[in-house]
């Protein structure tokens, strides 16, 4: 494979635009004729991970296996795509150091709690506030922002479009 493996870490709240994001990436690295592939809550949840709820725990679990398959991926030469809320700085810098600096790419696809809550595409912040979901992020669980990250998307500033190709910049 003609390529060297990266990772692109999405981190942010439900509904904040990380898979709408890596998403859109992905159908474009791959229409350039690039090995992609992408992780998310949609394939591991529903498997591998499907076992694990939404404690701190599980989230750490989910996140640490997670954080391997990346490795994996990237050893063998995929732009990964990884798109999970990771709300742990912890966790996603243990990610970084497993995948090597060099070729980790951590995105703050950062959002309003407000604006997340007025998307609510699955009604789940409703569910929250009813209190029918227990730990749901941003609302009775913690989101630790990112402390150092190669780059912030602000989905309440920038269109769709916009965070695509600054996203994908980080791979030149
Ligand atoms: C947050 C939850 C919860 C709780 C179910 N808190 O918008 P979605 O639906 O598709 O994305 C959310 C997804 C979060 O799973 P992750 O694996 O990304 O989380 S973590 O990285 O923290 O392990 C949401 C849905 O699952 N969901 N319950 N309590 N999101």
């Amino acid at each position: 494979l003609n390529q060297t493996g990266q990772v692109l870490w999405f981190t942010g709240l439900s509904a904040s635009g990380k898979s709408t994001i890596a998403i859109e990436l992905e159908k474009r690295l791959v229409d350039s004729g690039k090995a992609v592939y992408r992780l998310d809550g949609d394939n591991i949840r529903s498997g591998l991970n499907k076992d694990l709820g939404f404690t701190p725990e599980d989230r750490d679990e989910n996140i640490r296996r997670v954080a391997e398959l990346a490795a994996l991926f990237k050893d063998a030469g995929l732009i990964t795509l990884v798109s999970f809320i990771s709300p742990y700085q912890e966790k996603r810098d243990f990610a970084r150091e497993l995948v090597g600096d060099k070729y980790f790419h951590e995105i703050y696809v950062k959002a309003r709690v407000e604006t997340c809550e007025e998307r609510d595409p699955k009604g789940l912040y409703e569910q929250a506030r009813k209190g029918e979901i227990e730990n749901f992020t941003g609302i009775s669980a913690p989101y630790e922002e990112p402390e150092d990250p190669e780059l912030v998307l602000d989905t309440d500033k920038f269109k769709l479009e916009e965070c695509v190709k600054k996203a994908r910049a980080l791979l030149a």
